[in-house]
């Protein structure tokens, strides 16, 4: 069985100077890139969300990091981020992108965010790459990226919930830490039983 490294939305508005910034979003793509070559596979994730989209404040007239609830549940609703095709939405110019097997988008349906690689926030629809690494034979996976609370969060719980073995190497990632919620994730990521190193 196969063990892949799966790097969560590494991509200049999540870095310094970027419209989602993460404080120190930039320092992990060096140890990121170093450790690519001791994986059997390396996928990368994109945030990929069309203008106007319904995670964003600006199309509800609301302010940036207030609640919303959507049909599928509560919502945080961020500033505009990671629009199609724009330089925000590209990798960090310093991500080794040669180096993946596989980049997957998410976010891309307007009505409904997309935190975790493997589902939508709806918990239902599936982005395809949980079918991606059961076909690879991958049984085991270690998350690093961006956002440690959030996208990194929601994908490392479905990861585990679906039966692959989780890591999550915290020093490799960077976290928004808004209203407790590094604290909860870390919490629900130890409940079922991912490993945080
Ligand atoms: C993310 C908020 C909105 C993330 C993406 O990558 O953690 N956070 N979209
Ligand atoms: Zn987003």
């Amino acid at each position: 069985m196969s063990h892949a490294l799966l790097v969560i939305d590494v991509q200049n508005d999540f870095c310094p100077g970027g419209a989602l910034a993460v404080s120190g979003g930039d320092e992990i793509v060096s140890p990121i890139n170093a450790l690519m070559s001791d994986f059997d596979a390396v996928v990368l994730t994109q945030d990929w969300h069309p203008a106007g989209h319904s995670s964003f404040a600006s199309s509800h007239d609301a302010e940036p990091m207030s609640l919303t609830q959507m049909p599928y549940g509560p919502q945080v609703l961020w500033p505009d981020h990671c629009i199609q095709g724009s330089q925000g939405a590209a990798f960090h110019a310093d991500l080794n992108t040669d180096a993946a097997d596989l980049i997957i988008r998410k976010g891309y349906n307007p009505a409904i965010d997309s935190y975790s690689a493997f589902f939508e926030n709806d918990h239902s629809t599936p982005t395809g790459l949980e079918g991606y690494l059961r076909t690879r034979a991958i049984d085991t996976l270690t998350l690093v990226g961006l956002a440690t609370d959030f996208c990194v969060n929601f994908s490392a719980v479905d990861a585990a919930k679906l039966g692959f073995t989780v890591h999550v190497r915290t020093d490799l990632c960077r976290a928004i830490d808004f209203d407790g919620s590094l604290k909860a994730a870390r919490a629900g990521m130890v409940d079922v039983g991912v490993n945080l190193l």
